[in-house]
């Protein structure tokens, strides 16, 4: 349903009391979808309540159903006046079934709250854009009668043989029992079939196991793919799968038994002309970049990113860090024990791992960063996080990123901890890491998480582009290229570090706010230390972390 919808900013939030749902008002404009409106003009420091609405057309009785890709923030979605559902979040999709929806005309109205608080996550302190909007794909599906809700793909690795567990879920929208054959194709091959007699308005579990020998394994640079489809009467579900397996050993992550350095990136997927919406060209490119870098990983930085950057990187045999948008460098440590953040937060877990959980590419599922991870507030918030991930998929590596490491006492229980620290750039200088990771690795050991492998998530400095000269002067592309130059030296030659991401692929806007104290140092509004600056020029930086990642060759 992308293209043009109607907008209307609701600044004093009447909208509801208003009835906006069924009268839409006069006081409108014109908004791609999608899109985030910060990007329209006017609309730009705009934070709070926005009302879209566009119609649909059926040429006769349809069951239908719409997926809302993503949306940010508190969305509610009206169908023809009624209240159809509320969602939470900002990056994962939802969705509704609207069984037998009469031909004629139908209006679909969404509310879409931006507005950032104390418990909203992230929190209304965090070192991005605030950007507002329906900023993912609003999709329209026609249903038949019998249509697949859910298609899972499990599987167990030996060598390179596959125990491959699938789970169907079926849905039926008809009034009379039916007789249909569920076909499950791999490649376009039948691989097995089924006769399955559904009950009207039954959701039927279908589960198979299917046993496949010497399999080609998903791997760096390697990027082998299956696709499986599960197909019944006149509805298809496909899902690309890769097989691979991940471990940990001697302070590596291991794919297939063999040990990778991690050659990283912290990436947000923001444009200044298009904020979250992200278009899928601009993946490309972006793709481009990061593969001439030399990187063999990204982090997303720090929400769920758009599937088809996924399937990108599934693509090219990239590894992903999958995160939710916990941002915690300035979160008051009450926040965490406030049941409606933890609520939020366990949802959103949920919503990423089932939107990511197809893609190869993800080995690494972070519940959040720079949490104040020195206390037991943080310490029970993050056993539950880490057990709820457990719980949903117990293949990936769970992770997360510390802004304290020296006094961190959430350590053990993670099987990969990821560092941030500034040294050179908010405190001392790059030559303070290997101090600082010694007393790490001992510190680790004394709390028995010395065997985890440790990554560099964070670190880095700013640089303006084009900012030269003959000295490396703060701010200057030559002392951003300086310091991540010497801290990468220092990782590289610490044997218990199992990779480095740079702080960050592409300068990024920042929410500097004349009326705000905090995030003074962003010049320009912009969080200045990309590699690239906001239009994927080259920086200095990016010159020196290529000749180096391409040095680096396990
Ligand atoms: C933190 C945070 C990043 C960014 C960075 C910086 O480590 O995780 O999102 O804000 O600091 O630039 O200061």
């Amino acid at each position: 349903m992308d293209g043009s919808w109607d907008f209307a900013k609701d600044p004093l939030n009447v909208g509801v009391q208003e009835h906006w749902f069924e009268r839409f008002p006069q006081d409108r404009q014109s908004v791609y979808v999608p899109s985030c409106w910060n990007n329209e003009l006017g609309l730009f420091e705009y934070e709070g309540v926005g009302w879209y609405r566009t119609r649909l057309e059926l040429g006769q009785t349809q069951h239908i159903r719409l997926i809302f890709h993503a949306i940010l923030g508190h969305a509610d979605v009206y169908l023809d006046g009624q209240h159809l559902g509320y969602h939470y979040g900002g990056y994962t999709p939802f969705e509704f079934v609207i069984p037998s929806l009469p031909a004629g005309e139908h209006e679909l109205v969404i509310r879409a709250d931006s507005t950032l608080d104390r418990l909203t996550i992230p929190t209304e302190l965090v070192d991005w854009f605030h950007y507002g909007g329906i900023i993912r794909s609003v999709e329209l599906q026609i249903l038949p009668d019998l249509y697949i809700e859910h298609f899972k793909i499990g599987y167990e690795l030996t060598g390179t043989d596959v125990s491959v567990n699938l789970q169907v879920k079926i849905r039926s929208l008809a009034g009379t029992a039916q007789t249909a054959r569920l076909e499950l194709l791999e490649g376009g091959q039948p691989v097995l079939s089924e006769e399955l007699q559904i009950e009207a308005g039954q959701t039927y579990h279908y589960s198979a196991e299917l046993l496949w020998n010497e399999v080609r394994l998903w791997n760096v640079g390697q990027p082998e793919l299956y696709t499986l489809t599960a197909r019944i009467a006149d509805d298809d579900l496909s899902e690309r799968i890769g097989f691979r397996r991940i471990e940990t050993k001697d302070h590596r992550v291991l794919i297939n038994g063999t040990p990778v350095y991690l050659k990283g990136v912290n990436r947000h997927e923001e444009h200044p002309e298009w904020g979250f919406a992200f278009p899928p060209k601009l993946m490309h490119k972006e793709l481009d970049i990061i593969l001439e870098l030399g990187c063999n990983s990204v982090r997303g930085s720090h929400y769920p990113q758009s599937p088809y950057w996924l399937d990108l990187l599934d693509e090219h045999g990239i590894v992903f860090w999958s995160e939710i948008p916990i941002w915690g460098a300035m979160l008051p440590n009450e926040t965490v024990a406030e049941p409606l953040f933890q609520e939020r937060a366990l949802n959103m877990i949920q919503e990423m791992i089932g939107l990511h959980i197809h893609h190869p590419s993800v080995i690494f599922w972070s519940v959040h960063n720079e949490i104040d991870t020195r206390t037991q507030d943080a310490y029970v918030f993050t056993q539950h996080l880490v057990q709820l991930v457990k719980q949903l998929d117990n293949t990936r590596l769970v992770t997360y990123a510390t802004m304290h490491p020296l006094e961190d006492v959430v350590l053990p229980l993670f099987d990969v901890i990821g560092i941030n620290k500034y040294f050179g750039w908010y405190e001392g200088e790059a030559g303070n890491f290997k101090g600082m990771l010694e007393q790490f690795h001992e510190r680790a050991r004394k709390l028995g998480a010395g065997d985890r492998v440790v990554l560099m998530t964070e670190f880095g400095g700013a640089g303006l582009f084009g900012d030269v000269g003959w000295e490396p002067r703060l701010f200057s592309e030559d002392y951003q290229a300086q310091i991540i130059t010497e801290a990468l030296a220092v990782f590289r030659s610490d044997p218990q570090i199992g990779g480095t991401y740079i702080w960050q692929f592409a300068d990024i806007r920042g929410d500097l706010k004349s009326s705000s104290t905090h995030f003074r140092d962003r010049a320009r509004g912009f969080n200045n230390k990309g590699l690239v600056n906001e239009y994927r020029k080259p920086k200095q930086s990016f010159r020196e972390v290529r000749r180096i990642y391409r040095t680096w060759n396990d």
